[in-house]
């Protein structure tokens, strides 16, 4: 499966729908179909780069401006008592889609470890 075949690629594309809560013209930020938390946002570069351990030094402002914009999409999600931030990378780390996403997740009191 290429990376354009993944169902975030379908989303930035609006082959299928989302509930798009944020979006510039690098980012885009929508609700998780199966959240995990009150709150569960993913955000992703609409460049298709496959899981964090893919991106390079050229990625370099597009990850800096990833985190910043997380921080905004949490805030105006209203997690101001805090949030999480995560990035699962491959299958050990537990990732699912192969197009490279942060997960937002608050409104609830996070455990760690996590699983
Ligand atoms: O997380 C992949 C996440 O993507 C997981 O929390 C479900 C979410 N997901 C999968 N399909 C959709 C659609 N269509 N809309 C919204 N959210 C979706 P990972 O870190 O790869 O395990």
């Amino acid at each position: 499966m290429t990376d354009q075949d993944t169902v975030f690629s379908k989303i930035i594309r609006r082959e299928i729908s989302a509930d798009i809560v944020y979006e510039d013209e690098l980012v885009l930020a929508f609700k998780d179909i199966a959240p995990q938390a009150p709150v569960h946002i993913i955000l992703i570069p609409k460049k298709p780069i496959p899981k964090l351990a893919d991106a390079t030094p050229e990625d370099h402002a597009l990850m800096g401006h990833l985190l910043l914009k997380a921080k905004q999409v949490a805030a105006e999600a209203g997690l101001d008592n805090g949030f999480r931030v995560v990035i699962n990378n491959g299958p050990d780390g537990g990732q699912t889609v192969f197009h490279l996403h942060v997960h937002i997740m608050g409104g609830r009191q996070m455990q760690w470890p996590p699983g």
